[in-house]
């Protein structure tokens, strides 16, 4: 009786442990919206800047909270160039955003080569990694085109299905061969993809403002 029992816990406890390990297995972390050709002042410090105005977003869309240490942005495809170390720890919904001005001031301090985030206007790749003692691995991946890289347009994944991608087109609405298509909403760096069709004619500073309320 007593062995059933002991089997029964040791059943249990290794149900447990598979459950908890796979659902900490899961892909949490994403790249969830990024504007490569900024044209506007995007991280608000009242100067435009190509560089420092770009800016990539995270989110994660998990159940579990993430501890980002060790997560990287990177420029490159064979050999990664770091661009930005994530730090501190992401709720499950939550989302985060890195300007090139973020990105600037992490290489400085970590005395890389100084480019921003260099997400370059007529196509690239955003790469999203995890350093972890002495492996590096993937965690999500971004190519985009030519199209979506226009001013003040913005990708992100659509917010009730994050496996779909869209520009957010508000300030420069694609035409029909845009690809991902086009949803005339207004990027929205910091926050969830929710869609705000606004007027084009609102500022920015007006629009970042309802964002914080
Ligand atoms: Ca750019
Ligand atoms: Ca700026
Ligand atoms: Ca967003």
């Amino acid at each position: 009786m007593r062995k059933a029992f002991r089997f029964f816990i040791s059943a249990v406890c290794l149900i447990l442990i598979s459950t908890v390990s796979s659902g900490a297995g899961l892909a949490q972390v994403v790249i969830n919206e990024f504007l490569a050709d900024p044209a506007r002042d995007w991280d608000g410090d009242a100067v435009y800047s190509y560089r420092d105005d770009e800016w990539v977003e995270i989110a994660n869309i998990g159940s579990l909270t993430v501890n980002l240490d060790g997560y990287l942005l990177a420029d490159g495809e064979e050999s990664p160039v770091w661009r930005y170390g994530f730090s501190g720890t992401l709720e499950p919904g939550a989302v985060f955003v890195v300007y090139g001005s973020d990105s600037r001031a992490w290489e400085e301090s970590n005395g890389f080569p100084i480019y921003g985030l260099s997400l370059n206007n007529v196509g690239d790749r955003i790469n999203l990694y995890r350093v972890s003692g002495s492996d590096t691995t993937v965690v999500d991946i971004y190519q985009y085109g030519d199209k979506a890289a226009e001013d003040d347009r913005s990708v992100g994944r659509d917010v009730h299905n994050t496996d779909i991608w869209l520009i957010f087109d508000a300030f420069n609405p694609c035409p029909e061969s845009c690809d991902p298509p086009g949803c005339g909403c207004v990027p929205t760096p910091g926050s969830v993809n929710d869609c705000t069709t606004g007027s084009v004619s609102e500022s920015w500073g007006m629009i970042k403002s309802r964002y914080r309320d």
